[in-house]
Formats: C-alpha cells, sequence, structure tokens
C-alpha cells in the first residue's frame, strides 16, 4: 500500500464510521468503538500498516491517522452521553410535563367538627379550654361530685371499672361523663373560672339510634361571685342562638343531677319543623329537643373543691356532642356518626 492507497483507505473509514455513527441505537456507540478503535478494530490496523512507510511519510500520516482517531472518541462520547440522557428519560416512568394526580383530601369527622363549633362558642363567650384524664378516680367522678357510695343517682351512669387501684385503694374506673373536669380545674385553679372541656366518656349502655357506650360531651362551668341561674340561663341562651341561629330558643324544665342545686334539662326549640310539626322525627311533634343537663354548682362541690360557698357559687353544663352534631348535619342515627362508612361521611 502507497502513501495514496493509505489516505483513500483513511478517508474510506472516516465515511463508514460516521454513517454507522448516525444510526439509531442506544449500544451503537460501543460497537462502534470496538469496531474501529479497538484492538483489531479498522482504524487502529490502519495505523499500525503505517511501520512499513518511510519514517517522513509515517509522521505524516500518522498524524492524520490520530486526529481522525481523536475525533471518533469524541464523536463516540458525544453519542454515548446523549443516549445515556434518552435512556434516563425512558427509564422514568413518568411524564413530569403532565399534572399531578388529584390528591384525596380528608375531612374532620362530623363530631370533631361539632366539638369545635361547641368550643368555639363558648370560648367567643369568654370560656379557656380544659382537659382531663380519661381513665378517673372515684373521688373525682363520683365523691366529690356529691354523689354519695351508695347513692342511687350512681346508677344513673352504669360505671366500667378497670381493675386498677387508685392512691386510697378504690377502683380506677372510665369516666362516665366530663364533670370531674370541673373538680380537677376548680381544685387546681383559683377562680374567678369560666372553662370548658370536651372529650370522650364512657358508660355499659346498649347501642341504638340515640345511645352508645363511648360518646362525647362538652362541660363547661363558672365559679365567680353572685353567680346565679340567670347568668346560667343568659350563657346557654346566647350559646344556642350562635349555634343554630337567633331565632332559636331555650327552654329549662327542673331535673336531677347531684351536684347542682337548682338542676335542669335545657331544650332548643326544634330546628327541624316550625314547632307544630306531629310529624316530626326529632322533637316528635312537641317543638322542643332536650339538649343537656345544667344547673347552679351545689354548694357540697364548692366546699369539696376548697372554696367557702357562701363566698363563691357557678353554673355548669354537660351536653352530647353526638346530640349537637345530629342536630347540625339532620342525622337520625347516632350509630351513622360512629360507622365511618365514607359514602355517608362525605354528604356531611
Ligand atoms: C351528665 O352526664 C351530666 N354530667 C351533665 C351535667 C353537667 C349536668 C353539669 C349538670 C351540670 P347526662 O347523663 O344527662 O348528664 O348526659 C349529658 C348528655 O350526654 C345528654 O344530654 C346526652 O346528650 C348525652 N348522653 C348521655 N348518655 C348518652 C349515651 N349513652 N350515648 C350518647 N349520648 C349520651
Amino acid at each position: 500500500m502507497n502513501r495514496d492507497e493509505w489516505k483513500e483507505k483513511l478517508s474510506l473509514i472516516k465515511d463508514s464510521f460516521f454513517s454507522a455513527l448516525s444510526q439509531p441505537g442506544p449500544d451503537n456507540a460501543e460497537a462502534l468503538k470496538v469496531a474501529y478503535l479497538g484492538r483489531k478494530g479498522e482504524l487502529s490496523l490502519l495505523l499500525r500498516d503505517l511501520k512499513d512507510f518511510p519514517i517522513e511519510e509515517r509522521k505524516a500520516l500518522g498524524a492524520l491517522g490520530n486526529a481522525l482517531k481523536a475525533e471518533f472518541e469524541a464523536a463516540l462520547d458525544a453519542k454515548a452521553g446523549v443516549s445515556g440522557r434518552f435512556e434516563a428519560r425512558d427509564k422514568c416512568a413518568e411524564d413530569l410535563t403532565l399534572p399531578g394526580y388529584p390528591f384525596p383530601k380528608g375531612g374532620l369527622h362530623p363530631l370533631t367538627v361539632a366539638a369545635a363549633k361547641m368550643c368555639e362558642g363558648f370560648q367567643k363567650l369568654g370560656f379557656s379550654v380544659a382537659d382531663g384524664p380519661l381513665i378517673e378516680e372515684d373521688l373525682f367522678n363520683f365523691e366529690a361530685l356529691n354523689f354519695a357510695p351508695d347513692h342511687p343517682a350512681r346508677d344513673m351512669q352504669d360505671t366500667f371499672y378497670v381493675d386498677l387501684k387508685d392512691a386510697r385503694g378504690k377502683d380506677l374506673l372510665l369516666r362516665t361523663h366530663t364533670s370531674p373536669v370541673q373538680i380537677r380545674t376548680m381544685k387546681n385553679t383559683a377562680p374567678p373560672l369560666r372553662v370548658i372541656s370536651a372529650g370522650r366518656v364512657f358508660r355499659s349502655e346498649a347501642v341504638d339510634a340515640s345511645h352508645s357506650f363511648v360518646f362525647h360531651q362538652l362541660e363547661g362551668f363558672a365559679l365567680d361571685r353572685n353567680i346565679t341561674m340567670a347568668d346560667l340561663k343568659w350563657t346557654l341562651d346566647a350559646f344556642i342562638k350562635d349555634m343554630f341561629g337567633s331565632s332559636a330558643k331555650t327552654a329549662f324544665s327542673p331535673s336531677f343531677f347531684p351536684f347542682v342545686e337548682p338542676g335542669a334539662q335545657v331544650a332548643v326549640s326544634c330546628v327541624f319543623c316550625p314547632g307544630s310539626g306531629a310529624r316530626c322525627p326529632v322533637c316528635k311533634g312537641t317543638g322542643w329537643i332536650e339538649l343537656l343537663g345544667a344547673g347552679v354548682i351545689h354548694p357540697n362541690v364548692v366546699r369539696n373543691c376548697g372554696y367557702d360557698p357562701e363566698q363563691w357559687s357557678g353554673f355548669a353544663f354537660g351536653a352530647g356532642v353526638e346530640r349537637f352534631a345530629m342536630l347540625l348535619y339532620g342525622i337520625s342515627d347516632m350509630r351513622t356518626l360512629y360507622e365511618n362508612d365514607l359514602r355517608v361521611l362525605k354528604q356531611l
């Protein structure tokens, strides 16, 4: 092979290399590297042929051959880089330019909403929020609330006892109402007090449309000088109007709870019928819906918390949160609130 033939062959190798490189395919760069620059690659063999040329020609032709080798390497690197980027794109399962999948948003449970709305109503009236334990001592759940150990009033709240004793050796229990928070707060904080507390309570009761063995109450009380039944009536009336609208009315009728005197059941004018709806399934035609228990705090309770009932007086009330949620959402069966059926909850 003479000098011109060698140059001609170099030019053919160049053409065939770039023609092969322009073909698509991710593995093409690696194969071309072997075919042209490998130990037995076409360009490598042609460069090896230079050994038979005179020294001056070998230098000149060698420079041409090495320049082409560098050109091949640069072109191969560039192709490998591009195909690497395409490969990375192809491996990505998502098209990142598309809008994202909608993320299902949860909502607050109707009971949570009802409790928050109730708390908000009283906070607007200046009440602050307290909390208490779910496992309670007999002292706070009953005794300090003026339930004597064998008083039949204890039967009103059929109790779950826990197989644990308190410091006095008495069985602990699951609190049957939120009223123990009254005692805990009054014992720990000096009056004047205006406090609410919402939470879970437990009673050994059969479940039906208006009863559960685990339910929620909202407790409220005030302790100050010269508090009377009139303060209680004004407070509850303002709260009920805030919850159900300014035309809602409240009615108080006498009732018994050992920890208040006088005690009352408080009802709201029916929010589902104009008042004379004999067929109304909620008020049963009476025009009133019973909502909560309330009263003026019994002097014994004030005394049990360490205050002189001649100096300090107060009012207290306790409402079922489920009952409020049912009225707010127009639910006729309390069990709906516990079944967690999304088809129902989404409508509320
Ligand atoms: C009490 O629990 C008193 N602690 C309330 C109270 C507080 C009175 C302060 C006076 C002063 P009662 O047992 O009536 O009271 O319950 C209050 C409310 O809880 C009821 O009006 C009712 O809405 C709700 N409730 C009672 N038992 C159940 C039950 N098994 N399931 C669902 N809600 C209930």
